[in-house]
């Protein structure tokens, strides 16, 4: 026997040993996914290794202008051994060269089905010409704090997905308005959802909780509505959830019309596009 193929062995060796004993630890095998990882099918924004922690940072889809789902993968450094119990926090930020500011959002929280942190970021604004987007994640760690910023392109749908306009009752009120689901709409009953949140300052978008919104869908190019909507409500931390009644496809415009807690109106004339086949 040569002297590689001892070293060979001898590696094997180890290896079987140190797999014997992460078995021993009690790890879950179940966890290490074949080939259906829960975010196979989001996209990949980018990897960055920093003292404590691999951070994969990953998008819904490619990001865009409107409510973005965010997910970050923590892994002990250079393993697969998943950190789960991190506190991660996000800092969305655009920099606009003769000032930043940033969007809203809502910190990650560890969801034992993805393996991973589920948050959000509703990006106001593509990047581009107009500035350049980043997301800062911060990692807490066993009280070591790390902080991993990743480049973030950020395009504009051809169909809005976020509106914003100034509020009719008082005039410093910027709000925001993001449509979250019908994120892939059909015939018939969907979920109709909107994140709402108002801008307080250039760094802090606190969700918005207290408005009434209803909804009326219309075909203009047929020139008829449909019944049985059911306008969205508040369930938490801005999100608004409703049904729209798509009853063909094709060209829809859900109307919104936003009134305050004192039934003053907001925004009566307010409208997401929505088109299928
Ligand atoms: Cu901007």
């Amino acid at each position: 026997m040569n002297i590689s193929k001892t070293f060979a062995s001898m590696a094997t060796a180890v290896c079987l040993v140190l797999s014997f004993t992460s078995c021993e630890k009690g790890d879950d095998t179940t966890k290490q996914p074949i080939s259906s990882n829960p975010l196979d099918s989001y996209a990949l924004a980018g990897v960055k290794n920093t003292t404590n922690a691999d951070v994969k940072l990953y998008f819904g889809e490619e990001a865009f202008v409107g409510y973005n789902t965010v997910a970050v993968e923590l892994f002990e450094p250079g393993t697969q051994n998943v950190i789960e119990n991190a506190i991660v926090s996000f800092l969305p930020m655009m920099d606009m060269g003769t000032m930043k500011h940033s969007t809203p959002f809502t910190n990650p929280a560890f969801d034992v089905d993805m393996d991973a942190y589920m948050g959000s970021s509703t990006f106001i604004m593509p990047g581009g010409t107009m500035g350049s987007w980043t997301i800062a994640v911060i990692i807490d760690h066993n009280g070591n704090i790390d902080t991993a910023t990743f480049d973030i392109d950020v395009v504009e749908k051809t169909e809005a997905k976020l509106i914003s306009f100034v509020s009719a009752v008082d005039s410093t009120t910027k709000l925001f308005v993001a449509l979250k689901e019908p994120s892939a709409p059909e015939i018939g009953l969907n979920n109709f959802e909107v994140m709402v949140y108002k801008k307080e300052s250039m760094m802090s978008f606190p969700p918005a909780t207290d408005l009434n919104i209803e909804i009326d869908p219309e075909m203009p190019t047929m020139g008829h509505g449909s019944p049985n909507n059911e306008n969205p409500v508040h369930i938490a931390d801005g999100l608004y959830r409703g049904k729209v009644n798509f009853t063909m496809s094709g060209y829809w415009k859900v109307n919104m019309s936003i009134t305050d807690n004192n039934g003053k109106t907001v925004k009566d004339d307010a409208y997401f596009n929505i088109t299928f086949q």
